[in-house]
């Protein structure tokens, strides 16, 4: 499929044409988010109508890994924490895509936290679309980078007790031009922003907070998946342009959401493109691009 033309009469979900349905069942949890983004996702690209035959999807490992796996795109499941070299290589090498990071907390900013900084400091044109669950769930629910302070976690019993990462300051202080955070609950708003990050040039950064019942709402006793998405609903407040040092999530606080940048600067090959000119000015060969399409 490489356009959005038509959909097949028979289709009654517009999800479906960018699934691969005969994966389905799939994997996740009753009332885990994880799908509920892949949904923001696909309506995301049915609304900017990409050519899919350029769009592709990198994960790492874990539960959100496995979206790499159920999209009807061309996809890579990489290695855990990998996600972020490999796709700047598929981009480099082939300018014409638009590539997708999507993957999980602990990939994205534990085990690939340096990848993370240094993409978006050099701003290559990648878009990363992180689901927060505050674990490492698909590995048990372990206490990683952006689990909150006293929060209970198969390896932090007694309450988590280092600082945790906020996750939009790192990405806007590493550079990213485009950073914003939703909820699963915030699906329509999750989408706009997918949509925007899929039209914008550079590194852009969508963080989405994610119920995992299974391990990390049960642990700490927050109930269901729908119980998380009250919560999500209560204690979200919209705030669009703010100061990503003030929107650090707390156990229990406040979830500020919103758009928190949008700027524009030049990217990694612009960059590597105007050094070039400079200082060989003639003399400088561009390569050619991937014959791959
Ligand atoms: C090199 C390496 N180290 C550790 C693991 C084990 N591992 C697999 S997934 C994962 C964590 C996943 O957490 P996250 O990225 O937050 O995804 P989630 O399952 O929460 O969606 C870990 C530690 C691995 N597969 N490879
Ligand atoms: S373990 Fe958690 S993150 Fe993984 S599929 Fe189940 S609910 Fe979702
Ligand atoms: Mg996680």
């Amino acid at each position: 499929m490489s356009t959005l033309e038509v959909l097949p009469q028979e289709v009654t979900n517009p999800v479906e044409p960018f699934l691969r349905t005969e994966r389905i069942p799939h994997i996740w949890c009753p009332g885990c988010g994880i799908g509920t983004t892949v949904n923001s996702f696909a309506r995301a690209l049915l609304e900017t109508r990409m050519d899919l035959d350029k769009v592709v999807v990198v994960s790492g490992i874990g539960c959100t890994g496995r979206v790499a796996g159920y999209v009807e795109l061309d996809s890579f499941h990489t290695t855990h924490g990998r996600a972020i070299p490999f796709a700047t290589g598929l981009k480099l090498a082939n300018p014409s895509l638009t590539v997708v990071v999507y993957s999980g907390d602990g990939d994205l900013s534990a085990i690939g936290g340096n990848h993370l900084i240094h993409a978006a400091r050099r701003n290559i044109d990648i878009k990363v679309i992180c689901v927060n669950n505050f674990i490492y769930a698909m590995t048990g629910g372990q206490s990683g980078p952006t689990t909150p302070l006293t929060a209970t976690t198969s390896t932090s019993p007694y309450g988590a007790y280092e600082p945790s990462f906020n996750l939009p300051q790192l990405a806007d202080a590493a550079g990213a031009v485009y950073v914003a955070r939703w909820t699963a609950f915030h699906v329509r708003q999750m989408t706009r922003s997918m949509s925007e990050v899929l039209k914008k040039k550079g590194f852009c950064f969508i963080e989405t907070l994610s119920p995992c019942p299974t391990l990390y709402e049960r642990r700490n006793k927050l109930g269901e998946g729908l119980d998380t998405m009250r919560h999500y609903k209560e204690k979200s407040k919209v705030r669009n342009g703010a100061p990503t040092s003030e929107v650090a999530l707390g156990m229990r606080d406040d979830i500020i959401v919103g758009k928190f940048v949008d700027r524009e600067r030049p990217d990694y090959s612009e960059l590597l493109h105007h050094q070039m000119i400079t200082q060989l000015g003639d003399k400088y060969v561009e390569a050619p691009a991937c014959s791959c399409g």
